[in-house]
């Protein structure tokens, strides 16, 4: 029998074919992407280093105290098992340094190694995912005044460097045994409150550490790097180390890739507008895909005009071999697992909202000059049964279609996290 949501998709599907545009050949592709999911939602930013960790410094914060928070791996293996039951696609998983299994002991940031990340590695393979991974250089006392790979003391800046030569061995380890490459990112917290009078100073030490680091080679077939810059921070507002044409020039001579954090930029820029002006010269983007209100917030990313600005440039790139999606927001005060849901499938609703534009009419008219008619179609494409296609999507991928998923959160949240007290 032929249900609803099949009626509704053969229905949408004449409008779509009528524009020329395919929604098989959309949802074939949907498919194909994945998306990088941040464990760090799952427990605020805490990590495993101690128990009751809290995220501290670094000049970003997790705001809300709602029930439930993962405490232990297990705990947040469980969660995240359940947020990915309820996305459709395969996707993958980003870790933190922070994130490792360390027994009862405590293990230094610059004594870590892959037997603490193995456990992350088999539940990953029986559970058909890929990882990601991040160094930690924040919530820690080293870190404490503000700067890491770029502090004045020397021996600080070499446990930093040791903690990523260290992650970047892990990486490639990772992306080794799971047999997809680990993708690495970068991000410091180095900055400060007031206005520096050494500014060159600063980035000149951060380079040196940089190029200390990025002298270890890896296959690309096990790991790549990628480096993320920041606008301002918390406690950083004057200055910030790792800006973003630090790294955008950092990259583009070294030949690794830049993050993206669409939370890191001035509010009224586009980072839509960045992929075609960086994508010719480097060999990679990665997307931080997240929310900021007014500020680098951590919202849970919606489905907004920003991020459908991105996805419409992500796939008009047709490079997406290039480009790595990646979630990081964090929101403490809402069902943890149910914002992992909400923001992963608002970016797969993104993409596909861009994967079903009539992009040859579209491009017609813009090469004719045709401004009225490119405008009334993109204004048009707006109201025409996007929903029915997700929808389909949805069921042919397995998981609950349009709003059912929220049951599902709603008794894991009866069942599960409302017993962690
Ligand atoms: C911070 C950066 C960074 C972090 C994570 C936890 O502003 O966005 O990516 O959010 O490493
Ligand atoms: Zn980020």
């Amino acid at each position: 029998m032929t249900s609803q949501i099949e009626k509704n998709f053969e229905h949408a599907n004449k409008q779509y074919q009528e524009l020329g545009v395919d929604p098989n050949k959309a949802m074939e592709i949907l498919k194909e992407i994945s998306i990088s999911i941040h464990c760090w939602q799952g427990d605020d930013v805490g990590g495993f280093e101690k128990p009751g960790a809290k995220l501290s410094g670094g000049g970003i914060q997790v705001t809300g105290n709602y029930l439930g928070k993962a405490r232990t791996i297990d705990e947040l293996q469980s969660d995240l098992l359940k947020a990915v039951s309820l996305i459709p696609g395969s996707h993958r998983i980003n870790l933190q340094a922070s994130y490792g299994d360390f027994g009862k002991k405590f293990v230094e940031r610059d004594e870590i190694t892959i037997e603490h990340y193995q456990n992350w590695i088999d539940w990953s393979k029986r559970n058909n995912l890929k990882l990601d991974f991040n160094s930690t250089l924040f919530s820690h006392p080293k870190a404490n005044d503000g700067f890491t790979l770029s502090n004045n003391s020397k021996k600080i800046r070499e446990f930093w460097i040791e903690h990523v030569l260290r992650c970047r061995k892990i990486s490639s380890e990772i992306g080794k045994q799971l047999n997809d490459s680990c993708i690495h990112n970068l991000w410091i917290p180095d900055g400060s409150k007031d206005i520096p009078v050494d500014r060159a100073g600063r980035r000149l030490l951060l380079k040196n550490s940089l190029d200390e680091i990025y002298s270890d080679k890896f296959p690309a077939s096990h790991m790549k790097d990628s480096l993320e810059g920041k606008l301002f921070g918390l406690g950083s507002e004057a200055f910030v180390v790792g800006s973003h044409y630090f790294y955008l020039s950092y990259s583009i001579k070294n030949n690794i890739m830049l993050t993206l954090d669409t939370g890191h930029f001035h509010p009224t820029e586009s980072v839509a507008d960045k992929v075609s002006a960086i994508l010719p010269f480097i060999s990679g983007i990665v997307f931080h895909i997240s929310r900021g209100i007014r500020w680098d917030s951590d919202h849970v990313v919606i489905l907004n005009d920003q991020i459908i600005q991105i996805a419409e440039e992500i796939i008009r790139s047709k490079s997406l071999d290039k480009i790595h999606i990646m979630l990081d927001f964090f929101d403490a005060s809402i069902n943890r697992v149910g914002a992992w849901v909400i923001g992963a499938r608002a970016t797969l609703k993104s993409l596909l909202y861009a994967l079903l534009q009539p992009w040859d009419l579209l491009l017609k008219y813009e090469r004719e000059n045709k401004y009225f008619q490119r405008l009334a179609y993109l204004e048009e494409l707006k109201t025409l049964p996007f929903g029915s296609i997700w929808d389909y999507y949805c069921l042919k991928n397995d998981v609950p279609v349009s709003t059912k998923w929220i049951e599902s959160i709603e008794d894991y949240e009866k069942e599960v996290l409302s017993k962690r007290v």
